[in-house]
């Protein structure tokens, strides 16, 4: 019996209903998903500083029962390794990378699945800070 592994990747910062849409969406793309959560050091390569540290979103990703397993993402050229050591069928991206990886598409099918509109880690950083600015008031 041959299980369809989907792999993913991602920061996850502040986990909302768009990351949990996409994970969701990509685990019905098999029968396993795993996910590449960014470390805080990628995440600076990435020009992103998270809100939550690597801990903490690792931590989140892993209690949701339609994530199977996550391990670390630290760099951009590791995504060939972990196809090949993971056994991967599908690997998931939302569309805001439409074509950015399809330099892979000989290793893996390739699905860009269209981004949850309205919410961002961005948005949800910036209304805490807001709320931090006007409680201290
Ligand atoms: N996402 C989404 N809808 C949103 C926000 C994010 O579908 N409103 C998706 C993104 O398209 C991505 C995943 O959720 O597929 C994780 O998003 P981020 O945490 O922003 O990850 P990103 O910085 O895009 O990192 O090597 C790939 C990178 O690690 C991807």
């Amino acid at each position: 019996m041959h299980y369809e592994t989907v792999l993913t990747y991602g920061t996850f910062d502040l986990f909302h209903r768009g990351h949990a849409s996409i994970l969701q969406r990509a685990r019905k793309l098999g029968d396993f998903l795993i996910v590449g959560c960014s470390t805080d050091e990628f995440n600076a390569n990435k020009g992103k500083n998270s809100h939550q540290n690597f801990l903490i979103r690792k931590a989140a990703l892993e209690r949701l029962p339609y994530v199977d397993h996550v391990f670390s993402e630290h760099d951009w050229g590791q995504k060939s390794h972990d196809i090949q050591k993971f056994k991967v069928d599908t690997f998931v991206m939302g569309d805001d990378w439409l074509g950015k990886f399809d330099w892979l598409k000989n290793d893996v099918a390739i699905r860009y699945l269209p981004r949850t509109k309205g919410i961002s880690s961005t948005l949800l950083r910036t209304k805490l800070e807001i709320q931090h600015k006007y409680r201290s008031y």
